[in-house]
């Protein structure tokens, strides 16, 4: 396909001596930011790359990548009647998720990035990268995208570009973030934005055949350098190590961003909580953020059916909250910076998410799932008979008797949120949306009961920063394997976690206290002794979520009766959980809600170790935190 006919003008082909003059007057129709001008120069003169495509975020420009990819293998297109307008995806089975052990922060100090970051020195690391980037684009086109995180202009947005080498990329990027020339009319010609360079790391020779997945595992890095809001992507074209809007700027830059500037980057659904109508005492809708380790079914909670009739959950996010005190009223206003959802798909199905099911009935990218015979698309659970005969990940044919999963566990869809049946009208509100409750969510199989109210700020604060997964099943009595995961952020925060958690407890200075969003800490995944869940979860959720409405709405409810303190936080008073038509083993809700002391008072001395890790940058108020917990544990033994 001949590659200059079919967007109009704004792409060129290196011819020699002219690349740099092209390249610069191309540019100049895009912008006349001085810095991004200079910057795209030099990495031109650095991956001299053929070709240099300003990306403008139009569907022309979507198609004609989608159609590119069709014609080099990369993608396949979909039935179109059975999916319309959508593509299916098979990466390296090399590259298939985000390396956390190839991630680094490359902050000045060591100790900015705190112990749970791979630190690397920052001018050692741009020495190296400098090398792999040398070269890296030959025989490819460079990409520039345009995109902000948050709605365009925004005063809670932030704007970022990103150099890619990747057609996926530019194409999944147009649907998790806005792409386009607005974003270089906000940006200005002296605002400033996130540089993110990417490439696949992998040069074409003159005559070398490309691959449909072109990645360089030997030389994977993704680094992040958050004093200077950089970020170095190469040698992986997958998800968050190459969508850089995502994991790397939304998060780990803005981290240190937000650290610096008095704001809150998080790793955090936003969804709305909608009383029935009519209720007599519940009347405005809330909104509710929660932060749950990565594969614990927040698009789920996030686009969730309630099981409580006439309540209703609608979507702002599901996976990143960005949070700022509002002036006009001293509230905590959350905006969600993605445009899309970049979700797993296996175990996604009209059982577990039928809003996410309806989203991606079109328009949709899908990345290591099977290929079924008729050109659609399959992964495990997604109905409850598998078809006869798929494709698999590996290429490989696949049938129900083969005994392996036909997608990989991490395959995913890219997909608008506007698709999303359940999107809340308010989801692109530049001011956000004020936050009345923040959920913190471990994965416990024993100890920590459903539902937990913090006591304050300060007390919700620590029971974000001790969260865990469990992950052997307890046997009675016995803990598992514990990864603390705090408030979700482990392998996304840029700075020292120290710092965080103090950052943390100064934001709850920032407003008066009844202002404040209340912090619950959540449990949907305990087990009985035989390692069965005891909560439904899914959409009996919204039983916990209507406590919570009920906790954080003065006035709209009996608040003093529906709380029982106890030595860990408060807990639902009985009867104030909804459990009408649950359907529950008999001693269920008593294990669900138990508060075992001596459980807690076993998990301390494990508390402590987590924190010791973070040595005096752990603030005082956390180890006050846990110094209460004891004593109120030892008086209630
Ligand atoms: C994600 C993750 O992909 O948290 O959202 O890993
Ligand atoms: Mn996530």
């Amino acid at each position: 396909m001949p590659y200059t006919k079919i967007i109009g003008g704004e792409v060129f082909r290196h011819d020699g001596a002219s690349l740099a003059e092209q390249q610069r007057s191309v540019a100049q129709k895009f912008t006349r930011n001085a810095r991004l001008l200079q910057w795209v120069e030099e990495m031109v003169d650095l991956c001299r790359p053929d070709i240099v495509h300003w990306c403008d975020g139009s569907t022309l420009e979507y198609d004609f990548l989608s159609a590119l990819m069709v014609e080099t293998g990369t993608y396949i297109k979909l039935d179109e009647v059975k999916r319309p307008n959508s593509y299916f995806c098979r990466s390296d089975p090399a590259d298939v998720a985000r390396v956390e052990d190839r991630t680094f922060i490359c902050s000045q100090r060591p100790e900015d990035a705190g112990p749970t970051n791979n630190w690397r020195n920052p001018a050692e690391m741009r020495h190296l990268l400098h090398n792999l980037f040398e070269g890296s684009m030959q025989g490819r086109t460079m990409y520039i995208i345009p995109y902000s995180m948050g709605p365009i202009g925004s005063p809670i947005a932030k704007i970022g570009i990103e150099i890619t080498d990747s057609p996926y990329v530019v194409c999944n990027m147009h649907i998790m973030t806005r792409v386009g020339r607005n974003v270089l009319e906000v940006l200005g010609d002296d605002g400033d934005f996130c540089r993110g360079l990417h490439s696949v790391g992998v040069p074409l020779g003159k005559e070398q055949p490309d691959s449909a997945w072109p990645c360089n595992p030997a030389s994977r890095h993704i680094v992040h350098f958050p004093e200077t809001r950089e970020i170095m992507s190469f040698g992986s074209g997958y998800g968050g190590n190459a969508l850089l809007g995502k994991k790397c700027f939304a998060l780990r830059i803005a981290s240190a961003m937000a650290r610096d500037e008095g704001w809150l980057a998080e790793h955090m659904l936003i969804l709305k909580l909608t009383p029935p109508a009519g209720d007599p005492v519940r009347k405005d809708p809330i909104y509710v953020a929660g932060a749950f380790p990565s594969a614990c079914g927040k698009t789920n909670l996030a686009m969730m059916t309630p099981a409580l009739p006439g309540w209703k959950v609608e979507t702002v996010g599901d996976d990143i909250a960005w949070m700022k005190f509002d002036p006009s009223d001293g509230r905590l206003h959350a905006i969600n910076p993605e445009a899309g959802f970049f979700g797993v798909a296996p175990g996604t199905s009209m059982t577990s998410n039928p809003n996410a099911m309806a989203t991606i009935t079109a328009d949709s990218i899908f990345t290591n799932v099977a290929l079924t015979g008729d050109g659609d698309v399959w992964w495990e659970e997604m109905t409850p008979t598998p078809p006869p005969y798929l494709v698999d990940w590996l290429r490989r044919h696949w049938h129900p008797e083969s005994g392996r999963k036909a997608a990989h566990a991490n395959a995913r869809f890219t997909t608008r949120a506007s698709r999303c049946p359940v999107i809340a009208p308010e989801w692109e509100d530049p001011r956000g949306v004020p936050i009345s409750a923040i959920l913190f969510g471990g994965r416990r199989a024993s100890v920590v009961p459903l539902v937990i109210e913090s006591l304050s700020w300060q007390h919700g604060v620590f029971l974000g920063s001790i969260m865990a997964s469990e992950k052997t099943a307890a046997a009675a009595g016995k803990v598992g394997v514990l990864r603390r995961d705090p408030m979700a952020m482990l392998p996304f925060c840029g700075y020292h976690m120290g710092d965080y958690f103090a950052h943390w407890l100064k934001m709850g200075q920032a407003t008066t206290p009844d202002k404040l969003p209340r912090i619950f800490h959540v449990n949907w995944f305990r087990k009985d002794a035989q390692g069965k869940f005891l909560w439904p979860g899914y959409g009996d959720n919204a039983r916990v979520l209507k406590w919570i409405y009920d906790r954080v709405q003065a006035g709209k409810a009996d608040k003093a009766e529906s709380m029982t303190p106890t030595a860990i936080g408060g807990l639902p008073a009985p009867g104030a959980l909804d459990l009408s038509d649950l359907n529950i083993a008999p001693d269920a809700m008593g294990e669900l809600m138990a508060i075992n002391a001596q459980g807690w008072l076993n998990e301390l001395p494990l508390i402590r170790e987590h924190f010791a890790q973070f040595g005096s940058q752990l603030p005082q108020g956390l180890r006050d935190e846990l110094v209460a917990l004891e004593q109120r544990l030892r008086k209630a033994l």
